[in-house]
């Protein structure tokens, strides 16, 4: 199950270790990247979809190379693969550390994000997707700078911008946009990862303060760290 970097290096190695996979998106994007493995596209239909698809496909492996942030899903794939005992493994990415000059607020969730921002006028860089924009909308105070993936709705340009841009990001490119903007504060969410990192980078260099989002609760189950590490506990192979 992908829809990350590492999702996508790990079809990169199944593919060339010509081991028989099938490569699965939620459908979230218009025209997601295309992937070395068949590909299906849309949601399963909760646990029940799910358990009935291992059972139907004979799949004898799951991955949940899902974002971290995917907490439904993974917390899906916990239950339909107890349900169908076929063994699950979770490739996730550690979370971002802060590090010296980063001026970071670590907020739980969404919600208390957007108290986190100041009651006067700032310009914020929301770079948390759409699926979550309204709450920071409703602040008509601020003007935002939006960064989608699909252009799903606009905006008046008094109250911000849409960029529209897939990742991953370059710092040059972020620093670049922050400037060109005059961004006062910076929402993330805590994905972790080289795909979203530049804005945080570019955030601390230019000293500007970040919002972060922690990540949601997933149920245990056996995480690992590396495509490598996947690849020599399914098949005692490493690419
Ligand atoms: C549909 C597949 C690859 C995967 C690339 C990574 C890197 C670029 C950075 C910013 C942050 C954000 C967002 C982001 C990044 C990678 C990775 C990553 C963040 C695609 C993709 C799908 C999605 C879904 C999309 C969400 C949105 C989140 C944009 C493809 C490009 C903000 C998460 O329009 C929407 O509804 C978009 C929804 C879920 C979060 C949200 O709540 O809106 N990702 N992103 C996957 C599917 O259908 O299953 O289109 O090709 C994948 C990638 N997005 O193969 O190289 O690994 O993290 N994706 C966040 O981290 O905050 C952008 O702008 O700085
Ligand atoms: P979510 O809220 O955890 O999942 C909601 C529902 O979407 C799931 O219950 C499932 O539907 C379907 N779904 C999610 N991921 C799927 C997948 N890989 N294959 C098939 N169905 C999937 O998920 P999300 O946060 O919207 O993320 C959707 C996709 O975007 C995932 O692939 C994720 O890796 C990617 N992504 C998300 C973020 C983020 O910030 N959330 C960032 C980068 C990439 P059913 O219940 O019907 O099975």
């Amino acid at each position: 199950m992908g829809g990350t970097t590492e999702a996508s290096r790990l079809a990169q190695a199944l593919a060339q270790a010509g081991v028989d996979g099938i490569f699965s998106y939620a459908g979230r994007t218009s025209a997601p990247i295309a992937q070395p493995l068949p590909t299906r596209v849309g949601g399963f239909g909760g646990v029940a979809g799910l358990q009935a698809f291992l059972q139907a496909e004979r799949i004898t492996q799951v991955v949940d190379a899902t974002h971290p942030f995917a907490a439904q899903m993974s917390s899906n794939a916990v239950q339909a693969c107890a349900a169908a005992g076929v063994p699950l493994l979770a490739l996730e990415r550690p979370a971002w550390q802060a590090q010296s000059g980063d001026v970071w607020q670590h907020v739980p969730d969404i919600a208390a994000a957007v108290q986190a921002l100041p009651t006067e006028p700032a310009s914020v860089f929301l770079a948390i997707g759409r699926q979550h924009l309204a709450p920071f909308l409703a602040c008509a105070q601020h003007w935002y700078l939006l960064r989608l993936v699909d252009p799903v709705l606009d905006l008046p340009a008094e109250r911000g911008q849409l960029v529209l841009d897939r990742g991953p990001f370059t710092l040059e490119g972020d620093r670049a946009l922050l400037q060109a903007h005059g961004i006062t504060h910076v929402v993330s969410k805590n994905s972790g990862g080289a795909g979203a990192q530049a804005k945080l980078t570019a955030a601390r260099e230019l000293g500007l303060p970040v919002i972060l989002i922690a990540r949601p609760f997933i149920p245990a189950r056996t995480v690992v760290h590396s495509v490598n590490e996947v690849l020599r506990r399914i098949h005692g192979v490493s690419s």
